[in-house]
This record gives C-alpha cells, sequence and structure tokens, in this order.
C-alpha cells in the first residue's frame, strides 16, 4: 500500500500596524509585547532618531535640538528612515511613534502600496494629560532622556494636539483606527490590544 503524507500549510497573515499615542501614552511599552507575539518588526522613530544622536552622527548633531525643544523632527528625515525599513522587512512592521502628522501618513500608506502592502490597523493609546505628564515626570529619574522634563514635556503634548492627533481622524476614516484604553494594568492593555489585532 501506498504511504500517504500529509503537509499542514499554516497561514500566518504578514501584519503592518501602528501604535499611536501620545508622549508617554505607553506605545514603547506595548510594542514589545505587540512584536513578541505577531513576530514582528519594531520600528521605532524616537529610538532611531535617539541612536543618531547616541552616535553623534551628522544628522544626530543637526536633530539633538529640534528633539531638546520638544519639536518634531522634519519628515523629510522620520520618512527616508520608514523607506529604509520597509524594503529591508519580510515580516511586518510595528511602527512606533510614526507616522506622527498626516503628511507621514498619507506617506505611510504609499510607501507600503509600492511593496503590495497595506495598513492593518491603528492602535490608539488614550491616556489623560495628567497621567501622561506624571509618567513622563516619572520615567525622568530613570531614562536619561534630556527631552523628559516639565518644558520640554509641555511642548511635545502642544506638538501632539496640534500636528499628530489629527492622524487619528486620517485612519478613522479608513475604518482603521482601534481606540484602547491605555489607563490601568500593562498587561490587561497589553490584552485588549491583543483582542483588538485577533479580530482584523
Ligand atoms: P518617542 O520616542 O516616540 O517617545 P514618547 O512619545 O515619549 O513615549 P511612549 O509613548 O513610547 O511612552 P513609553 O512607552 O515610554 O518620541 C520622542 C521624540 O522623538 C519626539 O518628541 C520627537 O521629537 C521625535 N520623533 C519620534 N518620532 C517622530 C516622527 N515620526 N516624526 C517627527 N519626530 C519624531 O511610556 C512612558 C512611561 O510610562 C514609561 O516610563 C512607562 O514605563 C510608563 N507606562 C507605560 N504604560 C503604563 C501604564 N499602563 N501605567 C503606568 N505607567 C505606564
Amino acid at each position: 500500500m501506498e504511504a500517504h503524507t500529509s503537509t499542514l500549510t499554516v497561514y500566518i497573515p504578514m501584519r503592518d500596524i501602528v501604535i499611536f499615542g501620545a508622549p508617554g501614552a505607553g506605545k514603547g511599552t506595548q510594542s514589545d509585547y505587540i512584536v513578541e507575539r505577531y513576530g514582528l518588526t519594531h520600528i521605532s522613530t524616537g529610538d532611531l532618531l535617539r541612536k543618531e544622536i547616541a552616535d553623534k552622527t551628522e544628522l544626530g548633531i543637526r536633530i539633538k535640538s529640534i528633539m531638546d525643544a520638544g519639536q518634531l523632527v522634519s519628515d523629510d528625515i522620520v520618512i527616508t528612515m520608514i523607506d529604509n525599513a520597509i524594503a529591508h522587512d519580510t515580516h511586518g512592521i510595528l511602527f512606533d511613534g510614526f507616522p506622527r502628522t498626516v503628511a507621514q501618513a498619507e506617506t505611510l500608506d504609499k510607501l507600503l502600496a509600492n511593496h503590495g502592502r497595506s495598513l492593518t490597523c491603528m492602535i490608539q493609546l488614550e491616556v489623560p494629560r495628567e497621567e501622561l505628564i506624571r509618567r513622563m515626570l516619572e520615567r525622568a529619574k530613570v531614562s536619561g532622556r534630556s527631552d523628559d522634563n516639565e518644558e520640554t514635556i509641555k511642548h511635545r503634548l502642544a506638538e501632539y494636539e496640534s500636528k499628530t492627533f489629527p492622524v487619528a481622524a486620517y485612519y478613522a476614516k479608513q475604518g482603521k483606527a482601534i481606540p484602547i484604553n491605555g489607563l490601568g494594568d500593562i498587561k490587561a492593555i497589553s490584552a485588549s490590544i491583543a483582542r483588538a489585532i485577533d479580530a482584523k
């Protein structure tokens, strides 16, 4: 009798996800969990920019004063970083801290489309302003980040409100924004995020 072997093919969808929220909302914190669970490449524009500063590159020297003032780095600089990341990725990406302007969001759609991809969803962490300030001042005690001080935090929140918050409406119009309560236990927030992504 002929022996039959069967191969089980498991289909793992390629996901590209944005994690969105105000400064201090917990994007970096929840990113660790999401990349681990879904096997994604983690691209944090904040981390990439801080690495340029730490390495004292020409770009790093240019952007340090911008970040220390609590302002956004120019779109062309971060878009170049993201373009490179997408070109080299085959796993799906978690975009952390990007897009931060509507122009960045429009460009992300185009860059993904160039590679035959489209955004799965945008996880929108919602945290009240007083809690954001409390967390960043708390983080300041250990982070060594020169932008974690009261004056810069105020500027960062103002930049968020005027330039970044409109990105939420951009994704809501596409039906891709998923609001998540970012207050409370970190693991409980991760569980809410997983439920939202699994339902997509
Ligand atoms: P980012 O590095 O993106 O950082 P962030 O917004 O400050 O913080 P995040 O939301 O990741 O908070 P975290 O998890 O650490 O940006 C820094 C700067 O880079 C920007 O101001 C800008 O200048 C520049 N930049 C970055 N991307 C850019 C772009 N696309 N365009 C232009 N400029 C760009 O959480 C904060 C704290 O809260 C932590 O200490 C954490 O432990 C704590 N925390 C988290 N979850 C909690 C919870 N549930 N309860 C209590 N505490 C919690």
